[in-house]
This record gives C-alpha cells, sequence and structure tokens, in this order.
C-alpha cells in the first residue's frame, strides 16, 4: 500500500531546491510535476517538463493568486481515499486524478510582519491555499506524501529510490504530523499579530501563559550545540518583539552558533536597559565590559578598557546606531569579536566590518524594551518567568547609613546596578565614570564575588590611570553578612546599592558607618541563575 509517486503539486514561497527536487522527481521517477505560478515559471525556466495549475482546475489563478489551487480537482485528487471504492467512483465520474504528493511552503507571513509591512500587505500574505493544501494531503497521509522543508528533499529522494519510487508510511506520517505542527504554529502567529492589531501589543509581562504552546517554528538549524557532539537548533516565539534578537537581519559573517546566540541574548538585553548610548562587551553570559557615554564611540572605548583581556572573542552590543568611529577604535584595539549587535550601523562602519568576512553583524533595527516571558527547559519540564526589567528609581530607594549618597554617587549606583542585572548570581558590580570596572560573576559565595570584581576594579584603574577611590558597588542580592563590605571597603568603594532584607542588615549598616559608606538598599534583588 505503498504508492508511487506519480503525481506531484509543488507550490512553494521558499523556492531553495525545488528545481533539483522536481527534476529528480520528473526524470528519475517518471512523475507528472503540477505547479502554481511563480514556482511553475523557476522549475519551467530551469527545462523540467511541468503542468501549470490552471491546466488542471481549468481555472485561470485569479484574485491576483488568492484562489489559484482552491478547487476540487485539487482537494479531490489530496482527499479521496485510495481503497474506497465509492470516493474512486466520483473521482472517475469528475475526472479528478489523483495527487501523490504535495511539495508545499507557505507565504512567509511572519517574515512579512517583521519586515515592517502595512496591514494589508500582511493580510495578502495570510496563505488559504497553501495550508489547505498541507491539510488535505496530511489527512490523507496513508496514501499522500507531504513535504513541508527544502531541507528533507534529498532524504526524501534516498527512501524513494530506496522503496521502488515509493515513501514510506513511517515517512508520511511523520511529514503529516509536522503539516499539523507547521500550520497550528502559522496560524498562532496570524492570530497573534491579528490581536495585536486589534487590541494592541500582547502584554506578558504581567503574566506567565496559562499554556504554553510548544509548536514552535524552528528559525535555523545550527550547526551543533554548546558543544560539537551536540545537535541544535534555533525556534522562534510566534509573538516575538519585532527588534529581537530572533527578528536581527545578518548583514554579515558566518552563521551564529549555539554559543553565539546565548551569549548575543544576553549581550543586547542588558544594552538595551539604557537610555543614554550604552556598549556591553560580553564573554561566557557576563558583561566583562559596559559602559555609557555622550557618543557611542566613546562608550565603546570605556567598555573595551573595563576588560581588555576579557573582551578578545567577545560579542559586543550597542543601544544606538554604531559609528565608523567606533569600529575604528575597535581595530585599532585588535578586539577580535564574535558578534556585533546593534539597531542600526552608519554605512561606512558597515563596509569596514565587512571586510572580515567571519564577523557576525546584526541589525535589529530598534530597541524598544523588550516585553516577553523568559523560558528554560529542566528535567521533564519548561519554567516560565516574566523577564528582569529594573523598574526601580530613587524615590523608591532608602538609605540606612549615615552618611547619604551625593547626586554624583547616586547617578553612578543606577548605572551600576542595571549592568549588575546582567551579570551572573552571585554579582558584584563595581563601576567608576559609569563604565563596569569590576565584575564579579556567578561565585556561589558572595564575598568571592566581592573579592574578584575588587580585583579587577584595581586593574582596571591602574591601567585606566584612575585613582582607585570613589567607587560605587552594586550587588545583585543583600549582604548575608558584613565581611563582604568590609572587602569592598579595601578596595576603594564608598557607595553600595543593594536590595536590603537580609536579617543581618544591621550588621552590613554598621560596617557602612564605620568605613564611610553611603548604602541603598532598592527593596528588589536582581538574581540571574
Ligand atoms: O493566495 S493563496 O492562499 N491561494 C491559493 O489558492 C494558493 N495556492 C498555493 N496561496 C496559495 N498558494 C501558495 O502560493 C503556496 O502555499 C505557496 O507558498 C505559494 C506559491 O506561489 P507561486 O508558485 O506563485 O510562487
Amino acid at each position: 500500500t505503498n504508492p508511487q509517486v506519480k503525481r506531484v503539486l509543488v507550490s512553494v514561497t521558499d523556492k531553495t531546491g525545488v528545481v533539483e527536487f522536481a527534476r529528480a522527481l520528473h526524470e528519475e521517477f517518471g512523475a507528472e510535476i503540477i505547479s502554481t505560478g511563480g514556482t511553475a515559471k523557476v522549475i519551467a525556466e530551469a527545462g523540467v517538463d511541468v503542468t501549470p495549475i490552471d491546466a488542471v482546475t481549468n481555472f485561470p489563478e485569479m484574485m491576483d493568486g488568492r484562489v489559484k489551487t482552491l478547487h476540487p480537482m485539487v482537494h479531490g485528487g489530496l482527499l479521496a481515499k485510495r481503497d474506497n471504492a465509492k470516493h474512486m467512483a466520483e473521482a472517475e465520474e469528475h475526472g479528478i486524478k489523483m495527487i501523490d504528493m504535495v511539495v508545499v511552503n507557505l507565504y512567509a507571513f511572519e517574515k512579512t510582519v517583521a519586515s515592517g509591512a502595512d496591514f494589508g500587505t500582511c493580510i495578502e500574505n495570510i496563505d488559504i491555499g497553501g495550508p489547505s493544501m498541507l491539510r488535505s494531503a496530511a489527512k490523507n497521509f496513508e496514501s499522500v506524501a507531504v513535504v513541508t522543508e527544502p531541507s528533507t528533499y534529498d532524504a526524501i529522494l534516498e527512501e524513494m529510490r530506496a522503496n521502488d519510487g515509493a515513501t514510506t508510511r513511517e515517512t508520511r506520517a511523520k511529514l503529516a504530523l509536522k503539516v499539523f505542527e507547521t500550520t497550528n504554529a502559522y496560524d498562532g502567529a496570524i492570530a497573534a499579530w491579528m490581536d495585536e492589531q486589534l487590541n494592541g501589543k500582547a502584554d506578558f509581562s504581567e503574566k506567565t501563559p496559562d499554556v504554553i504552546d510548544l509548536h514552535l517554528e524552528k528559525q535555523q538549524d545550527l550547526r551543533y550545540g554548546e558543544n560539537p557532539h551536540q545537535s541544535a537548533a534555533f525556534y522562534r516565539l510566534p509573538n516575538a518583539d519585532a527588534h529581537s534578537l530572533v527578528n536581527a537581519e545578518q548583514l554579515n559573517g558566518k552563521e551564529l552558533s549555539y554559543n553565539n546566540i546565548l551569549d548575543t541574548d544576553a549581550c543586547w538585553t542588558l544594552a538595551r536597559e539604557f537610555d543614554e548610548p550604552a556598549v556591553v562587551i560580553l564573554k561566557h553570559q557576563n558583561p566583562c565590559g559596559s559602559a555609557t557615554a555622550a557618543t557611542v564611540a566613546e562608550a565603546y572605548d570605556k567598555a573595551f578598557a573595563c576588560d581588555p583581556k576579557s573582551a578578545f572573542g567577545g560579542i559586543i552590543a550597542a543601544n544606538v546606531e554604531v559609528s565608523l568611529e567606533m569600529i575604528e577604535h575597535m581595530n585599532a584595539n585588535k578586539q577580535f569579536v564574535e558578534v556585533i549587535i546593534a539597531p542600526s550601523f552608519e554605512p561606512a562602519a558597515l563596509e569596514l566590518l565587512q571586510v572580515k568576512k567571519n564577523l557576525r553583524v546584526l541589525r535589529t533595527g530598534g530597541v524598544d524594551a523588550p516585553v516577553r516571558v523568559e523560558y528554560r527547559s529542566v528535567d521533564g519540564g519548561i519554567l516560565a518567568q516574566t523577564a528582569d526589567a529594573v523598574t526601580e528609581t530613587p524615590d523608591e530607594f532608602t538609605v540606612p547609613t549615615k552618611r547619604k549618597p551625593t547626586d554624583e554617587e547616586m547617578d553612578e549606583l543606577l548605572f551600576a546596578w542595571k549592568v549588575c542585572k546582567g551579570v551572573k548570581s552571585n554579582a558584584i558590580l563595581i563601576s567608576k565614570n559609569h563604565a563596569g570596572i569590576g565584575m564579579g560573576p556567578g561565585q556561589p559565595n558572595r564575598v568571592d564575588s566581592g573579592r574578584l570584581a575588587g580585583e579587577r576594579a584595581l586593574e582596571a584603574c591602574e591601567r585606566m590611570g584612575l585613582e582607585p577611590k570613589n567607587l560605587v558597588a552594586a550587588s545583585d542580592a543583600f549582604f548575608p553578612f558584613r565581611d563582604n563590605i568590609d572587602a569592598l571597603a579595601s578596595f576603594g568603594v564608598t557607595a553600595i546599592i543593594q536590595p536590603g532584607g537580609s536579617i543581618r542588615d544591621e550588621e552590613s549598616i554598621e560596617a557602612c558607618d564605620e568605613h564611610g559608606i553611603a548604602m541603598v538598599f532598592t527593596g528588589h534583588r536582581h538574581f540571574r541563575h
């Protein structure tokens, strides 16, 4: 009951590999190729025999292509049960010939939305005929093979070669499942977009969803995972923000790797926290350089100077247009960069970046604050949480120490507080002149994080020719003991920002008072594990 593939309907928006596939089906297996307008054109131009769809339906493609394949000649040929005498007699009566395979991928609705197209264009890019054929063929998978992904063309041909020109039931069933996943995700994306158009942006910042739709569409296969022996892929969420990483346009460089994507996400998420021009340099999930300044080039200089050694092989994110000057400085530093992401690039800056063949350049087109839920997989489940936005402002802060921070210190503390949120817990971040010069990430005890941050800050001060005094420190969670305060004081820290809330807060306040440190309680912690 594995029918040979004798009649194939091909209708694809993504025309990758379709000519070769059609040629093999026709020339190796003698299949008749039926196809719609644009697809038929490329196949015919490549010299492969093709039957235009209107010769099958006896109708022209009409209404600007809205009605091409929506016809009983097509759907009868896909849905008729081959082992049902009544179905086959009815087909015979109406001159409907069987179709054994459909090769369809859909109008790129999400890409159209992401490109910022107007309402009417988005509507036109809702594919109706494509999903209908996919669903008809998938429902009748006992007899019909349904192919949606160019990446599977070769495997299908291999199987047909091994099976006398037929596909196996196992494969057809798998392909059918894939179809319903695909059309489900496709309709999900349309629904999310419509909801946004009619009711304003879907706001997930308030709560986590009751049901997580796991039918995520694969954005791309990745060469491998965190390590070369792990396979991996990148999936897109149906309601991804227009300026999110998943929608960024790659303008140069090698394919993104799994680790690139993870680190670029962390880097970009931190950079877009700031209102003033900001540059973040990140390695292994931690911002080893971070700064804000009047210009992007100046912010880059300061971020690089935080820790030039760690910056090697890092990711760079800017929250404003990247200038030629910044890239000239990057080149002068001989900084080897894996990925650079920004809302836009000066044309001359982009040209200079494109000299480096491997350097991945990503343009997001904007920086709107991300509104999203974060997901992580654990053994047998998925964790979801709303994103950790820093919304605290000084009017909510309390100052428990004798000395209050000066205006200048408060300004620096706010900078440190934002950067600290982007550092893995336990996190201590020391800053000066709006540069994160001392980062202490990821230690299982806070004193070690503080010590790391302090040592790095002292080294940075020496490199930058700065006096190691009047430094400020941020701690992502409260200090359980005074030992950390004592250590930070020894590195020249004079102001501290932290959530507060330890049962031994008094001990820390006393230590600050002894050292003349001004300390701010924010009331919110910012763990990042
Ligand atoms: O506009 S449609 O919803 N109406 C249809 O009848 C129809 N049939 C196929 N879109 C339709 N398609 C889609 O056209 C396919 O899903 C495919 O993505 C695209 C291929 O068009 P062309 O061959 O003209 O490039």
